[in-house]
């Protein structure tokens, strides 16, 4: 959802925004859906649901600026970080969202801390290593700086992906240890700093409930 919306915000692509709760979806909606998922792209009648598909057709209709490298090699490997992202690190990091800003903020129920606690110390360190490691240096390499340059990720759908789920840490007041991930802080920091993005999150900042 974060990553079509950012994909939209980057191509200057006007739409209109109808919030569906993944917990409260009716029968109209499920009926454009087929795996009972947020987001469902919908234009003149015509549905598409699932955010790859989606973004691989916003690529289509809006060319420039292209978030797909053309490179072959680099195009597949582009497609698989944004797989690893919608899975791997999806899987890792909502769970901390859902208990904290879901639960927490919106329902007003408290967080299962322990759960939490188990997705920081257990579940995402392994998550983090193969991103830093793999993604962030393997792919990005020198675009990212830890010696204080300034780092320029290019804007692909595999830095989308990989940026969106961990936006939903920071909405739970989860920072990525910079000690530990100094690539994966970085990248981070700027993507969080593009323009674009900024506005994003301070949009859906803007929304969320208060602590
Ligand atoms: N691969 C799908 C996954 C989408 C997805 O997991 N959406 C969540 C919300 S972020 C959802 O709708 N969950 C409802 C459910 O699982 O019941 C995509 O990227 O569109």
């Amino acid at each position: 959802m974060r990553k079509v919306r950012a994909v939209l915000a980057i191509k200057s692509i006007d739409y209109e925004l109808v919030n569906v709760m993944p917990g409260a979806m009716d029968a109209e909606f499920l009926s454009k859906s087929p795996l009972s998922k947020i987001p469902v792209w919908e234009e003149d009648g015509w549905t598409l649901p699932d955010s790859s598909a989606i973004c691989a057709y916003l690529e289509r209709i809006e060319p420039t600026p292209a978030i797909y490298p053309s490179e072959p090699r680099a195009f597949a490997t582009a497609l698989f970080w944004e797989e690893y992202a919608d899975t791997r690190m999806v899987d890792s990091c909502t769970p901390i969202f859902f208990q904290r800003v879901v639960q927490g903020r919106f329902f007003k129920q408290p967080a299962d801390e322990e759960i939490v606690r188990r997705h920081i110390d257990e579940v995402l360190p392994p998550v983090f290593d193969q991103v830093e490691e793999l993604f962030i240096e393997g792919v990005l390499g020198q675009a990212i700086a830890t010696d204080g340059a300034r780092s320029n990720p290019e804007i692909t759908i595999a830095t989308l992906s990989v940026w969106a789920p961990l936006v939903n840490l920071d909405h739970a007041g989860y920072e990525v240890d910079a000690k530990t991930w100094p690539r994966l802080a970085a990248f981070m920091q700027a993507m969080g700093g593009h323009p674009v993005l900024k506005a994003l999150i301070e949009e859906e900042r803007a929304a969320m409930p208060a602590n």
